[in-house]
This record gives structure tokens, C-alpha cells and sequence, in this order.
């Protein structure tokens, strides 16, 4: 049974990594864990979580490269050499990490994928969206969500968040959330545009109470679940 590749996608602070661990949990708890896990005959947990960049040894090494806010005092990396990482990473993570747990059966929760580079990139850095989707098409060998949760946040409350202190204090953080206001409102909007021609991406309003982010995480989950596995569906 091949598994499916779901992708948890926003700005700085969108509350992504908080959700996928509550999405983890809601797989365990209402024993779809248990019962894909029989179905896949997987001897292993069925859910793995990873990110981008960095879900592989050499993508940790290239996500402190691009994180890293004191480089851009010595150097400033450029747009097209930050595009090539991010697409770097990808292209290690899709094969040696991604492909092989989902031909295996399990369900993988990446904490962004190709979309963030067409938001960021694209329209953050303003680089040309064509090519963009190119390098991602070579980057994921055709690899495609099967779902996409877009948690579309407030940028300056998922800033805040992110930085764990108020803006007013002048946090800079990574090197990433350190680019100005304007970057991430163009961010934001280009997931806003992704996400009104993409069928694979559901909006999650993410300006809400943790509970209230969660529990539209749950519903999205429970349809979709129910749609893929429909012999797995608990009886009651
Ligand atoms: N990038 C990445 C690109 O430019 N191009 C690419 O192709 C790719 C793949 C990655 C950076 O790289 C860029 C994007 C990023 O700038 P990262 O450290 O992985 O860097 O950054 P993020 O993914 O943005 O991680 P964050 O931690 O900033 O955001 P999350 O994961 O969305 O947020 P989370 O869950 O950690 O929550 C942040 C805080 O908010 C609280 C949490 O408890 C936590 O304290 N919180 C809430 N508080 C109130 N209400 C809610 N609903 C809350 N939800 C979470």
C-alpha cells in the first residue's frame, strides 16, 4: 500500500510544526495508526515528520547555511544561490528520505515542501515563478502532495510567534524571518495565489485559538482519511 505524502505549509509562525504534532497524535488516538500500520504490514511507526529544509544529513548541513543570520554580515548569499539550495536539500531529501517511507506505506508530514520555494522565491525574492517550477520538478522527480494544509496567519502575529517576543523589541531572528515586512506580506500572498489554483491545498485560518487551528486540522484529516482508506474507516 503506498503511503501519502502530506505537506503543512504557511509564513514564519504559521504554527506548522505545532500542528503536525497535534495531526500525529490525532492519527494514534482515533487508531487510524494502528489499523494502516496492520494494512501496510510495517513493523515500524506509520507516521514520519520531516522538514525543509533539512530532513537529511546533508540538508542539515545546507539549512545552517541558509539560516545562519550572521552570514549575510560577511556575505550576502544571493537569490539564485539560495533558490539552488533549498532545491539542493529538496532533491537529497525527495529520494533518500521521502520516496522510500512512502512506497514503504507511511504517511509522511513535511513541514513545507515545494510550495514555500514559489511563495519565498517566487514571490518573496521575486525570482521568475517558470523557472522556479522547474527546478522543482527536478528537484522531486514529479513527487506531488497528496495534501497541502496551508495555515494562513496574520504575517506580523506568526512573526511574533515565531520570534517568541514582540517585534516592537526588534527581534531579528534567522536570517530568513530577519527580511523585512514587505518580504513576508509578499510571501503570504503568493501562498494566497497557490493556493486558489492548487486542488491539493486546503486553507487553515491559523489567526485562530490553537484549539480552533486543531481542531480544522482534525476535520481536513478525517474527510481525507476516510476518502483514501474507506476499508479502514472505523466502524463507529
Ligand atoms: N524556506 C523554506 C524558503 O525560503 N524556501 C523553501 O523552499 C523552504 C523549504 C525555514 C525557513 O526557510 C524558508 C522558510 C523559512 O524562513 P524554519 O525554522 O523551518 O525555517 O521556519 P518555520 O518553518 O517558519 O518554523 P517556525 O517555527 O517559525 O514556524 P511554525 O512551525 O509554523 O510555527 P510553530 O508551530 O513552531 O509555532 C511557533 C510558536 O507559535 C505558537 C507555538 O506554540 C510556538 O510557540 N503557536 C500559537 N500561538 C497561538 N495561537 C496559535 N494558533 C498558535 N500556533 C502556534
Amino acid at each position: 500500500m503506498q503511503g501519502k505524502f502530506i505537506v503543512f505549509e504557511g509564513v514564519e509562525g504559521a504554527g506548522k510544526t505545532t500542528q503536525i504534532h497535534h495531526a500525529k497524535s490525532w492519527l494514534e488516538k482515533t487508531g487510524w495508526a494502528e489499523r494502516l500500520t496492520q494494512a501496510s504490514n510495517l513493523q515500524e511507526p506509520i507516521t514520519i515528520i520531516t522538514r525543509e529544509p533539512g530532513g537529511t544529513e546533508i540538508g542539515q548541513h545546507i539549512r545552517k547555511l541558509l539560516l545562519d543570520p550572521t552570514i549575510s554580515e560577511s556575505e550576502e548569499i544571493t537569490s539564485e544561490a539560495e533558490l539552488l539550495l533549498y532545491a539542493a536539500d529538496r532533491a537529497q531529501h525527495v529520494i533518500q528520505f521521502i520516496q522510500p517511507y512512502l512506497e514503504a506505506g507511511h504517511i509522511v508530514f513535511c513541514d513545507r515542501f515545494t510550495d514555500s520555494t514559489v511563495a519565498y522565491q517566487g514571490y518573496g525574492r521575486q525570482l521568475d515563478l517558470d523557472l522556479i517550477t522547474k527546478l522543482n520538478d527536478i528537484a522531486t522527480f514529479g513527487l506531488k502532495s497528496d495534501l497541502t494544509l496551508w495555515f494562513d496567519v496574520d504575517v506580523e502575529q506568526g512573526l511574533e510567534r515565531a520570534r517568541g517576543v514582540t517585534l516592537k523589541e526588534n527581534a531579528k531572528g534567522d536570517r530568513m524571518e530577519a527580511n523585512d515586512l514587505a518580504f513576508h506580506q509578499r510571501v503570504r500572498d503568493g501562498f494566497a495565489a497557490i493556493a486558489q489554483n492548487s486542488p491539493e491545498v486546503v486553507t487553515i485560518n491559523a489567526n485562530q485559538s490553537l484549539e480552533l487551528v486543531s481542531s480544522q486540522v482534525t476535520k481536513v484529516l478525517e474527510a481525507c482519511f476516510s476518502r483514501w482508506y474507506p476499508h479502514l474507516s472505523n466502524p463507529s
